[in-house]
């Protein structure tokens, strides 16, 4: 067992102690913000008597109206935290900033802990535990060891919740300037309210992975409890992704040296691959959000402080009162307003797409003019200034929308967030090799045709039509490209561009920092303040594209997934790293899956069926066009392309229900064996406590009471009586018969 502890992780030893003087949170405050509340505020009797009391206090007078603000809302703030029991202390920063440096108490943690155990335990939330039932959450004694048994990602979530729940459900009720703006808390000077990062942790943490070849769930499990479950399952989904590329690594090596080009039996198995990689996915997810304890709960998240609710209503189940905003309402706004939206941008954007291809097309291809070495990179250029403003746009709109659709929980409208985005990561990563892939090589007589008919047209001259090798180019340069330019963005660019900008702010601020005292605590602060917040989803999506490029474009070049696999071991690493330094700590949310991104898999694969059957019979029997007849479109060929298309697209739902129904019924899982077993200890439990031992009731105690002989023996005597009845019957019957 020792032996077995010290492989283990760094973080599966970690007891809440950080460098940083025990601090649970740190908020920014911003002291030199000029801000005017709004009309409503200002004119507010309680705001109105507040700020009086200020410009009466101690005679400090301060006239400044805008210093008046600041402090009423400081004063507010502290008198808030205070009121609910947190403790804080305050470090001055440079620039007019504030931080206020939280820490939760054992006593206040230890309360809300059980009150958040009791409401998880109602809701149904994780696996069914009454263990706390016997707990006096008063006792001293209790709460130290309620405490000390937290995972420091259940501590942090705890006291999260405490302090950003409304302040008539008995938390700080705390927003920042990005969420609820005005607000008794001083939203619009908080500027932002974070963790800190355990340095010393996370080198350990990098160190020991590095070492590692392969990640266990247990590793993850030590993820879980340091920074919750919504990053663990990042980083235990792209394991899981990542080894499953084992495979299809190894087919694809296979079938470049000993098949064809398009390989049949590569693009059958990646699809199946793609198939039964979700399947498997799915279960072991559904395995960890029993084992971390979140399973169901992505229905009790808690609410947005930007959700406009319509009304309040009682709830049917526990009674209480809760906000209620209509789900055929977001369902209108979504399908009438958003979707038709989406599509429109989507054709703009194809649109500006198809021209910046057909121009990259037209001078790659077929432009012989002058300066040609020169004139390749336009169609970059053009992209390159063009898609990035388009896409800001784009993100705006998808934004507001998504605000207007008043989502209730943080989660869900982070995860409505993301499959919009991912609409235009999907036309970016894949729109070039489906145009080339499906447009421009099959059909390039009729494509250069409509080219010539362009103002530059006169400048194209005769060449040889392009083959299946233009497309495999452009997918070669693709996904190197991409993997390691993905690599470069992550880790290393924003690393560079801190230590050049740091510099300089160096060289500059010099003289003050040598006035300031050492405070190793400000100085973290003061930098983590500056990272940007960490989103899961911008590392979802870097590996659904991947997942994209393996499963609906590898056939056209099968080392892709094995390219895909070492990049993979890397990018856990990197992400890692990335994670530790690039970015504030993220604050542990939690999740019981990969959020929206399962159905974008799922949308992946089943265009896979569709895009493998039309490369390999396209492709795989492809003849140089000078061989064939000139000018004639093969439409044979193509009905029975789309033929094939068709039925591999239904052999893909056949195999697909197929596979799950198998895994759903002949391979148990453990985990509804686990949830019934904690139902049935739970109810157990309660048995007892009423006087009823175990599952089975004492039958004999029953049969002993003279109310049951009775109520058997009038039962024997009615079951007596109804057989004599029928067998009368009978002998009616028979002399009736002999009547007739
Ligand atoms: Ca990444």
């Amino acid at each position: 067992m020792s032996d077995k502890e010290a492989k283990r992780s760094p973080i599966a030893q970690e007891v809440f102690t950080s460098k940083a003087d025990d601090i649970d949170y740190v908020m920014i405050f911003n002291t030199r913000k000029d801000v005017v509340p709004p009309k409503e505020i200002l004119e507010s009797e309680e705001f109105v008597k507040g700020i009086k009391e200020l410009s009466a206090a101690d005679g400090k007078s301060i006239t400044d109206q805008r210093e008046l603000y600041v402090l009423y809302y400081w004063k507010n703030l502290c008198k808030i935290l205070l009121s609910i029991g947190i403790e804080f202390k305050v470090k001055s920063l440079k620039d007019g900033y504030l931080a206020l440096c939280i820490r939760c108490p054992d006593g206040v943690l230890a309360i809300e802990y059980y009150k958040f155990r009791v409401q998880e335990y109602l809701k149904g939330v994780g696996v069914a535990s009454s263990d706390f039932e016997e707990l006096d959450v008063r006792d001293p004694e209790v709460q130290k060891d309620i405490v000390s048994k937290l995972t420091t990602s259940d501590r942090l979530y705890v006291i999260y919740n405490l302090l950003t729940r409304p302040t008539w459900e008995g938390g700080a009720g705390i927003t920042t300037e990005n969420e609820g703006g005005w607000h008794q808390t001083g939203g619009m000077y908080l500027e932002s309210f974070f963790t800190l990062h355990n340095k010393e942790l996370n080198n350990k943490w990098i160190k020991h992975w590095s070492k590692k070849y392969t990640l266990s769930t247990a590793d993850m499990t030590d993820i879980r409890n340091h920074f919750g479950t919504r990053v663990s399952y990042y980083f235990a989904f792209l394991q899981k992704y990542f080894m499953s590329l084992l495979p299809p690594a190894v087919i694809g090596l296979l079938a470049l040296f000993f098949d064809k080009r398009f390989s049949i039996f590569y693009g059958i198995f990646v699809v199946l691959w793609s198939i039964f990689f979700i399947i498997l996915w799915n279960r072991h997810a559904e395995q960890l959000a029993i084992l971390w304890n979140v399973n169901n709960c992505s229905t009790t998240e808690k609410i947005r402080p930007e959700f406009r609710p319509q009304k309040m209503i009682k709830d049917k189940v526990s009674g209480d009162y809760v906000p209620y905003y209509p789900n055929w309402k977001r369902w209108v706004k979504r399908v009438l307003l958003t979707y038709p939206f989406i599509i429109l941008c989507a054709v703009f954007h194809v649109m500006i797409f198809f021209c910046v291809i057909c121009i990259e097309i037209w001078v790659r291809d077929l432009y012989q003019g002058p300066f040609k070495a020169i004139m390749v990179y336009i169609p970059t250029a053009i992209y390159s200034t063009f898609i990035p403003f388009l896409n800001n746009i784009y993100l705006g709109f998808a934004r507001g929308f998504n605000n207007f659709e008043n989502y209730a929980t943080k989660v869900e409208y982070d995860n409505r967030y993301a499959e919009k985005v991912f609409v235009f990561y999907f036309l970016n990563s894949f729109m070039s090799l489906i145009v080339v892939g499906w447009l421009y090589i099959p059909f390039s007589k009729q494509f250069i045709g409509l080219l010539k008919l362009t103002p530059l047209g006169s400048l194209i001259t005769d060449i040889p039509l392009p083959g299946p090798e233009r497309l495999v180019g452009n997918y070669v340069y693709v996904i190197l490209t991409g993997q390691v330019l993905n690599l470069f963005q992550e880790t290393i660019i924003p690393y560079l561009s801190r230590k050049i900008t740091g510099a300089a702010m160096g060289a500059i601020n010099k003289d003050k920092d040598e006035e300031k005292d050492e405070d190793e605590l400000a100085k973290q602060i003061e930098k983590e303040m500056e990272l940007p917040i960490y989103d899961v989803n911008d590392d979802y999506s870097e590996m659904v594209v991947q997942f994209g490029y393996v499963s609906l474009f590898s056939i056209v070049w099968p080392l892709g997934s094995l390219i895909s696999f070492v990049n993979n071991w890397i990018e856990l690493r990197s992400d890692a790293v990335k994670m530790c330094i690039n970015y504030r700590r993220p604050y542990p949310q939690r999740s019981e899956n990969i959020g929206p991104w399962i159905g974008i898999l799922s949308v992946l694969s089943w265009l896979s069926s569709l895009t493998n059957a039309w490369f390999i019979s396209v492709f795989r029997y492809w003849e140089p066009r000078e061989e064939r007849r000139e000018g004639v479109i093969n439409y044979k060929g193509l009905v029975s392309t789309l033929a094939i298309v068709i039925i591999a697209e239904h052999l893909y739902f056949l195999v697909k229900i197929l596979g799950t129904g198998f895994f759903k019924e002949c391979v148990p899982g453990k985990r509804d064996h686990i949830l019934k077993k904690a139902e049935i200890d739970s109810k157990n439990r309660i048995l007892r406590k009423i006087g009823i031992s175990g599952s089975q009731i004492d039958l004999v105690k029953a049969v002993e009471s003279p109310e049951f002989q009775l109520k058997q023996d009038t039962s024997y005597g009615l079951a007596l009586n109804a057989i004599y009845e029928k067998l009368s019957d009978k002998a009616i019957i028979k002399e009736s018969k002999k009547d007739l």
